[in-house]
């Protein structure tokens, strides 16, 4: 190779590095955009929150949390609950409360360990630099199992700043639809941990006072609806079942009672799709797409996106835009498909763009952006 060749290879080889390795450019449907790399490096990274002080704050599903602050990533939060790392659990979502710029509280979900097996926790406390500070344990499962499957655990807020969190029915479906269990539904409780008193279940001495819905298979999405304020999630249904539902006090979901779904092995759960006492779904997935993460976009830099739904998928490795007639899904785009990876959490961020956590072991935070 002849030296000033060598020499201009050597110079572009740290330029083509240096390149952001996804900066690229997509078209959609109804808008150009291009997806940055915020940090590589997260492993099997589950929820963010978008702390007040410009922070990002990140859930590692092995047991950790981390910040990303000016493009840095933090070393892993010291002090956090003890995790269980197990199947699909460990640490899950993350939040800020609704008085976050005052109190600092942050929450999260996890699985833990207790009496007998491993059950879900709702926690909440501070962060004091690098530390969890002020910890306290909001709920914690009593009823564990060994399983590693369907923990659920999504975190949301109301605008009462009442907090939702989802528990899937833990491999075991029949407990969806037992009363008193806490597994296969949705939960209500205050910030504070406490019961609401207009909770819908408070007068059966057998159900659990912090149930809000049952039924429910295992929900990995939920965000409050920006307009009316109602919860809506989406739920990993059975093979072509999956399904987006809005929480409704005492609502029964119908899980396994009546599904879209079949089980993976073939085998029908149920004949019937619908039934008198259970919710119908809003929408259903068939094939199911494996969804995770759910943000409602109502931010500026996408104005075409506006009161669209915004779904991550971890089977078909994508990410589903659902454009929505009140509580009709009308429309659904498909994008990012097997460009980034399974996308395991969707938000919109301060800034009014959308971020992605990928679900890997080296899991990326992802910004989509506008281009002209
Ligand atoms: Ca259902």
């Amino acid at each position: 190779m002849p030296l000033p060749t060598l020499w201009l290879s050597l110079l572009l080889v740290p330029v083509l590095v240096a390149a952001p390795a996804s900066a690229e450019t997509y078209e959609s449907e109804q808008a150009r955009f291009r997806t940055v790399v915020l940090t590589d490096g997260l492993a099997h990274p589950w929820g963010l929150a978008f702390l007040a002080d410009g922070g990002i704050l990140i859930s590692e599903r092995p047991g950790r949390l981390r910040v990303l602050r000016d493009g840095n990533l933090s070393a892993p939060i010291e002090g956090v609950p003890e995790v269980v790392d197990r199947g699909q659990g460990g640490m899950l979502d993350v939040a800020v409360g609704p008085d976050h710029g005052e109190t600092g509280w942050i929450y999260i979900a996890l699985s833990g360990p207790g009496e007998g097996g491993i059950g879900t926790q709702i926690w909440r406390g501070r962060l004091d630099g690098g530390r969890w500070i002020d910890g306290e344990k909001l709920f914690e499962m009593q009823r564990t199992s060994r399983s590693g499957f369907h923990f659920g655990s999504r975190i949301a807020f109301d605008p009462d700043g009442r907090l939702y969190f989802s528990i899937g029915d833990r491999g075991e479906m029949r407990r969806a639809q037992v009363v008193g269990d806490e597994a296969g539904r949705i939960h209500r409780i205050e910030a504070d941990g406490s019961v609401p008193p207009d909770n819908p279940f408070l007068d059966d001495p057998q159900a659990m006072p912090s149930a809000f819905t049952r039924g429910n298979r295992n929900p990995q999405g939920m965000a409050a609806h920006p307009e009316t304020g109602e919860i809506w999630i989406h739920e990993h249904g059975p093979r072509g079942g999956d399904e987006i539902n809005i929480v409704r006090a005492g609502e029964n979901y119908g899980w396994p009672e009546v599904t879209h779904g079949i089980d993976y092995s073939g085998a029908v759960i149920s004949e019937r799709e619908r039934a008198p006492g259970f919710a119908d779904p809003l929408y259903v997935w068939d094939p199911s797409i494996a969804p995770s993460g759910m943000a409602f976009y109502t931010g500026a830099a996408f104005p075409e996106w506006q009161g669209d739904l915004f779904v991550g998928a971890l089977k078909f490795r994508l990410l589903v835009r659902l454009e929505l007639d009140g509580e009709r899904v009308v429309g659904e785009e498909r994008m990012l498909e097997r460009e980034l990876g399974r996308i395991r959490a969707v938000e919109q961020g301060p800034d009014g763009l959308l971020y992605l956590l990928t679900d890997a072991r080296n899991g990326l935070l992802v910004r989509l952006e506008p281009v002209e």
